[in-house]
């Protein structure tokens, strides 16, 4: 277990709010897939080519087919929140002080799952918004260059509701103020390769004076920034590591 068991007491009594960030590794095990990894999504799409606002121009029609993929992937009843996740939703519920899940994931499990206090920093998958009239809305059908807006009926505007290099990141005040006053920061499934959600372990280290915790398959890039760790698998590690901070079994 990465924390003591006398730290635990001391966030607990203080009621230490938490802030935990999770990435691509904390879904592998409901079988979506990671992006760095030697079988992820970037070894079968060029980033520059589907994860960027140029790339969107360039190229709608394969942008658009990249995230009709993976939306639709998502309705597939065998994709299901995992262990992680569910744990996750318990520590909201039953700890004594503030919870926030900040994902950098675009897909729904942690929401399935039941956490509430959640930001989706790079936005979400079954989400779309217009480019002409601003409209956000749910969306789980394809999308095509074609396809008309639902509000002001004009088409080429729609674009998946998710964050791409160069583009600014969601909710980031909110996600700023709260790793400046957390107690316990915990970085869960993800390489730690994409900034600004990569550097919110030293923010949460040098301002909010955190105990930092990483829980991931292996050592991520900003493994030697970490108080703690452990290395494993998400649905592993996850429950556990839950149940000892909420003095449950797990
Ligand atoms: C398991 C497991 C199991 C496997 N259990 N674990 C500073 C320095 C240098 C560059 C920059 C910088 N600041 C900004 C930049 C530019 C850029 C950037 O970071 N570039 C880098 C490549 C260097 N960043 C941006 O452009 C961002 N915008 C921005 O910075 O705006 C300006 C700004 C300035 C200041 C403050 C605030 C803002 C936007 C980034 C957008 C990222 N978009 C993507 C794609 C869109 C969504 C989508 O299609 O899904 O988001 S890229 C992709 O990477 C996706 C992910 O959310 C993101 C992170 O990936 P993640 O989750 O870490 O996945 P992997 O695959 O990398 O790692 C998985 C991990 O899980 C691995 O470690 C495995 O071992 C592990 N694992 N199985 C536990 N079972």
């Amino acid at each position: 277990m990465p924390l003591r068991p006398d730290l635990i007491d001391i966030l607990r009594n203080e009621a230490a709010p938490i802030v935990i960030l999770t990435g691509a590794g904390i879904s592998k095990e409901s079988g979506l897939h990671t992006f760095r990894d030697p079988d992820g999504i970037w070894a079968k799409y060029d980033i520059s080519e589907v994860a960027t606002p140029d790339a969107f121009i360039a190229n709608p029609d394969l942008v658009h087919h990249f995230y009709n993929d993976r939306r639709a992937g998502l309705l597939d009843p065998a994709v299901q929140p995992n262990a992680a996740h569910l744990a996750l939703a318990k520590l909201e519920a039953e700890w004594p002080g503030d919870v926030l899940l900040v994902t950098q994931n675009i897909d729904d499990l942690h929401g399935r799952a039941g956490s509430q206090n959640l930001i989706h920093m790079h936005g979400e998958l079954q989400k779309i918004r217009c480019t002409h009239c601003d409209l956000l809305t749910d969306w789980r059908d394809d999308l095509t260059k074609e396809t008309r807006c639902p509000s002001c009926s004009k088409s080429g505007g729609l674009r998946p509701h998710v964050v791409w290099f160069g583009e600014m990141p969601l909710e980031m005040e909110r996600i700023y103020a709260a790793l400046g006053s957390c107690g316990l920061f915990i970085s869960i499934g993800t390489s730690g390769n994409v900034y600004p959600a990569a550097g919110f372990v030293q923010i949460a280290h040098e301002e909010g004076a955190a105990e930092t915790v990483e829980l991931n398959l292996e050592p991520s890039s900003g493994a030697t920034l970490f108080d703690h760790s452990a290395y494993g698998a998400a649905t592993d590690l996850v429950p556990k590591f839950v149940a000892a901070l909420l003095k449950t079994s797990d």
